[in-house]
């Protein structure tokens, strides 16, 4: 069998998605860290995007196609579990983490700080209060799924691979992070993850610029 390489930014939340999905399923691998819209990667995503896979001639990207990839090609403790009511939950969370949670609370929010694209470098305050409005939904509805369990289900399944990189940079934002300070349940699972050994052995870099 070929090894694995995961090709991105350890950075970038769904390089770690990807990254503790494979060491959720056992399987080791290459980082090759490369950034978004680089020539290495426009090669293998039309859209720029990171994270892609090489494995021997195969080449794949998008985080979800990536992870069921592994989950098919690698033995290892399943990633999505045969009972399709399970599994149908599982892919539901990762969907709306994917199409509702990610756009808001990354491109448009801490993206506004992390990466302003303004003149000085400074966090570009226009799209950070258009955003903001848009966040109490989201984490209202995150600390009422989550509880004192998980996003999918009472334990971690792929879906918790998908949310959690989220909520921790959730923590860089200071308006993000008064939100989970003062949600009991989000507070506690982004510290019981950060207990989790596919977590502990895939913690990204600080940001650089
Ligand atoms: N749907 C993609 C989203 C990937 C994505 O948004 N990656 C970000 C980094 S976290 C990126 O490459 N952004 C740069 C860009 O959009 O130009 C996936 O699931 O892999």
């Amino acid at each position: 069998m070929p090894g694995l390489e995961i090709l991105g930014a350890p950075q970038s939340n769904y390089v770690w998605t990807v990254r503790i999905a494979a060491a959720e399923k056992g399987v080791s691998y290459t980082l090759t860290a490369l950034r978004p819209q680089c020539d290495e990667i426009k090669a293998v995503n039309p859209l720029g995007k990171i994270p892609a896979i090489r494995h021997g001639d195969v080449v794949v990207c998008e985080s979800k196609a990536i992870c069921s990839y592994m989950d098919r090609v690698f033995s290892g403790p399943a990633l999505i579990p045969g009972d399709p009511v399970k599994a149908a939950h599982i892919e539901q969370w990762i969907s709306i983490v994917n199409t509702s949670v990610d756009p808001v609370l990354m491109r448009q929010y801490l993206i506004a700080y992390i990466f302003p694209g303004t003149p000085d470098g400074a966090p570009d305050r226009a799209r950070i209060d258009a955003a903001l409005p848009k966040l109490p939904r989201i984490f209202d509805i995150l600390d009422k799924t989550i509880g004192d369990g998980h996003i999918a289900d009472k334990d971690f399944t792929l879906a918790d691979a998908f949310l959690f990189p989220i909520l921790y940079y959730m923590r860089l934002g200071p308006e993000s992070a008064e939100m989970v300070a003062k949600s009991k349940s989000l507070s506690r699972y982004i510290d019981f993850m950060l207990e989790r050994p596919s977590v502990q052995a895939t913690m990204p870099p600080p940001n650089a610029r």
